[in-house]
């Protein structure tokens, strides 16, 4: 029972366990696992875990409550698709982190880098970068896996234990979700990799509700697929379809829900 939380000892061996080769750096609390890798702006393979974030970032510019009983980590590694596909590193990641979570809970991708559970709570979040040289990708996973609470605004947040109704062993599913990532990158089939993303995506065929960044409006329309870059392909109610990238939009239900 004393290995379930995330401890270096435990995780080293855990990640020994399942033949991951990855330089383990591990943090009690630390302001962001970013500014981590960026102090350590390592070219190796690279794992870096942390129990407790005190600057936890999301996408555009958002934050990431980083409360105990949660896993927070970066991945450092390099990219396995070509320059100009870098975007897929988040869709490869989704697929690698769902199949970890799946091991516990039921559980959907929310496009573009959500694992959220059967019921639409959002139970993890992916946010990969480059690093200042452009060598290496960092691919930041914030898992609910323990947590207990989140603060009231996080109205579609849950935990994997909360769902369960007991706790689970972070340091199993750090290194199994590290395995599975690396496996992915290993030998990337991007088609097939993008089937799995697609038939674990819980917008598809869905009417959704597209919110654009830095105040731009929002519209309404059907998700029919996704593209071979892992844009969204929603066909808007005007009858245009478009393709859009994660950097411009988020995604809701119609009525504001948030799948
Ligand atoms: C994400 O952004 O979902 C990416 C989160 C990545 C976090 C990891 S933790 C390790 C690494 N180091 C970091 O500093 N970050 C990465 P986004 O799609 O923008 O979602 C952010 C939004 O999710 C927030 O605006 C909240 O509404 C919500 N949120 C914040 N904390 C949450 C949590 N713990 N659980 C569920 N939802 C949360």
């Amino acid at each position: 029972m004393n290995d379930y939380p995330l401890n270096k000892a435990a995780l080293k061996k855990a990640l020994q366990d399942m033949d991951c080769k990855a330089d383990l750096y591990f943090f009690e609390e630390t302001t962001s696992t970013f500014d981590e890798a960026a102090r350590l702006n390592t070219k190796d393979t690279a794992l870096i875990a942390a129990k407790r974030q005190t600057m936890g970032r999301g996408r555009l510019g958002r934050s990431w409550q980083s409360d105990k009983g949660g896993i927070y980590l970066s991945l450092i590694l390099k990219p396995c698709v070509p320059k100009e596909k870098l975007q897929l590193m988040t869709s490869i990641c989704a697929v690698g982190v769902r199949r970890a979570i799946a091991q516990y809970t039921e559980c959907m991708i929310k496009w573009p880098n959500d694992i959220v559970s059967a019921e639409g709570k959002k139970l993890c979040g992916i946010l990969t970068r480059l690093d200042s040289q452009g060598d290496m990708i960092n691919v930041g996973i914030g898992i609910n896996a323990n947590n207990e609470d989140f603060d009231a605004e996080l109205k579609y947040a849950s935990s994997i234990s909360l769902i369960l109704g007991r706790k689970i062993n972070e340091n199993a599913l750090t290194a199994s979700l590290t395995a599975e990532i690396l496996k992915l990158c290993s030998k990337p089939d991007i088609g097939k990799i993008l089937d799995e993303y697609k038939a674990g995506l819980i917008n598809l065929n869905k009417r959704v509700r597209l919110v654009y960044s830095a105040g731009r409006g929002e519209e309404c329309g059907l998700c029919t697929d996704i593209d071979d870059m892992g844009a969204l392909i929603v066909t808007k109610d005007d009858g245009l379809a478009v393709a859009l990238g994660s950097g411009e939009v988020s995604v809701r239900g119609v009525y504001g829900e948030y799948v």
